[in-house]
């Protein structure tokens, strides 16, 4: 049978994360070389939204679509952004968007809203605006009104730059990934045996020589802290905050090979490039130790703009248990006294938690002690979310100690039912980690992540009730076009019937 080469009859039905509400009046709009985007009681925040807009327009359609101000709806043809009239209990991340054959108008509460259904609008438009070339038209989007908010309010990704290297750019091109599927929290894994990949100015060996290594020997690298705060401003752009992670007191070898002094023995072991876990551990009895970790956290809570700093705390093998509480409930104090809020591994569960520390739910049922100190937990169970372990046995990346993740098993899990203990009102969100023994290459990261990501960011958002794998499965085919349009070199997994790109 011949393919056709008919564009796909616009619909809502192909949207990734599924919309709180979707209701489909049947007619379209047609995208044409006159429109503009024009954004109402335009601050320069929301003008930025809508330039946001246009740039990801502009490329495929070959228009010149401009973001401009305007009091009151434009005329007929035109996208509208608006702040005005919007319901406040859609959030500060929830949208209304309404198609008319004459008009999208996007409606929002907050900036951050309007940026979540800007993603939607895209997804409407046929898979070809994402290209980089001027594609044929027409641009066509079917009519009707979606209201959207998101289920819980941390929906994350991680990244290990610090197993192996990701370059700025790297980096950025997973936070515009991230920006398309509404996710709203990356995550940075910078430090760990193998690596510390961020400029300590008071400590500049961390960087320097802790930097300079990486998994299998490689080079390593590091942010300078004015790259570090390029990537933060590049992903507040995008309404998702950076949360930077510094392990410890295990996962250090990286930093105790900089410094002979933070060593109990006062010898700097060699640099680290296995992929064991579990042997290194600061010296908890030295103050020298605190007087470290509280320069770091000074230094990392002035380059992060959000409330939060992570401080591992996972593996700690190589120490005492006793050592391990008094050390960690001393860097909660130190956190907090740099007016952040502390992040740990579950294994943080064991200390007397202060309000408002979080706990990372990964592989024990430590997270359930946690949520019984009433401290809010982010679900990430390794056996759904690691996107390091292999598909199936056949995937040359990755590991599979958690098993192997199918995009099936990604998708089909409730974090409210996931460990017993924690529930709805205890569950801040879900993040899916990256580590990255395994992955050297942004096409290698590409890989792990789709399509899986697209499902975590569904769980993440959508009501649970409305979530059906049959359904999911059947989007996610229409994805790949998509994808496709934008380079990413994704998973073809056997288990979706990929839909072909057909212009
Ligand atoms: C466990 S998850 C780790 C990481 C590894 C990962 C590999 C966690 C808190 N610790 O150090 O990179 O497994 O899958």
């Amino acid at each position: 049978m011949p393919i056709t080469k008919t564009a796909p009859t616009p619909s809502f039905n192909n949207l990734i994360p599924r919309p709180v509400s979707i209701d489909e009046s049947g007619q379209i709009f047609i995208l044409t070389n006159t429109a503009n985007i024009y954004v109402e009681s335009a601050t320069t925040e929301m003008l930025e939204i809508g330039r946001y807009l246009a740039d990801r327009l502009n490329p495929a359609t070959g228009f010149d679509i401009q973001a401009l101000p305007t009091s009151g709806r434009p005329m007929s043809g035109n996208i509208f952004l608006t702040a005005t009239g919007n319901n406040i209990d859609l959030g500060n991340e929830g949208y209304e968007l309404t198609i008319t054959p004459d008009q999208v108008t996007l409606c929002a509460h907050r900036p951050a809203g309007l940026f979540r259904g800007i993603q939607t609008i895209r997804q409407l438009l046929p898979a070809s605006i994402d290209s980089q070339e001027p594609q044929p038209g027409p641009w066509a989007m079917a009519t009707g009104t979606i209201r959207d908010y998101p289920r819980f309010a941390w929906r994350g990704a991680m990244l290990d730059v610090a197993r192996h290297f990701f370059t700025v750019p790297d980096v950025k091109r997973f936070i515009d990934l991230m920006a398309c599927y509404k996710l709203n929290h990356l995550h940075l894994h910078l430090s760990d045996d193998q690596g510390w990949r961020i400029t300590i100015k008071s400590w500049p060996n961390l960087a320097i020589i802790g930097g300079s290594s990486a998994v299998g020997g490689g080079p390593g690298g590091y942010y300078t802290q004015e790259d570090y705060a390029d990537i933060v401003a590049y992903a507040q752009d995008r309404y998702i905050m950076v949360v930077p992670e510094i392990d410890m007191p295990g996962h250090t070898n990286a930093a105790l090979a900089s410094y002979a002094e933070l060593n109990c023995d006062e010898f700097a072991p060699a640099l680290y490039t296995g992929i064991e876990v579990g042997f290194s551990s600061l010296c908890i009895e030295k103050e020298l130790t605190y007087k470290f970790i509280d320069d770091v956290i000074m230094e990392l809570a002035a380059l992060t703009p959000g409330p939060y700093i992570h401080i591992g705390g996972d593996e700690a093998l190589a120490t005492q248990i006793t050592a391990y509480k008094t050390f960690m409930e001393r860097v909660q104090a130190i956190v907090q006294a740099h007016h952040k809020q502390m992040i740990g591994w579950e294994e943080i569960a064991q200390i007397n938690l202060l309000n408002p520390s979080i706990a990372q739910h990964w592989c024990s049922e430590l997270a359930r002690n946690a949520a019984g100190q009433g401290a809010r937990i982010i679900m990430s169970p390794a056996s759904k979310v690691y996107m390091d372990m292999k598909y199936d046995p056949s995937t040359v990346l990755g590991l599979s100690w958690a098993g192997c993740i199918g995009v099936q098993d990604a998708y089909s899990w409730d974090p409210a039912l996931q460990l017993e203990g924690v529930s709805e009102e205890a569950i801040l969100g879900v993040e899916a980690p990256l580590w990255t023994e395994t992955i050297q290459t942004m096409q290698d990261i590409e890989f792990m992540v789709f399509p899986r990501l697209p499902g975590y960011a569904e769980i993440g958002w959508s009501p649970a009730t409305s979530r059906d794998w049959q359904d999911y499965r059947t989007r996610l085919s229409a994805h790949g076009p998509r994808l496709t349009r934008l380079r990413v070199n994704f998973y073809r997994s056997p288990e979706i019937d990929w839909e072909v790109d057909r212009r």
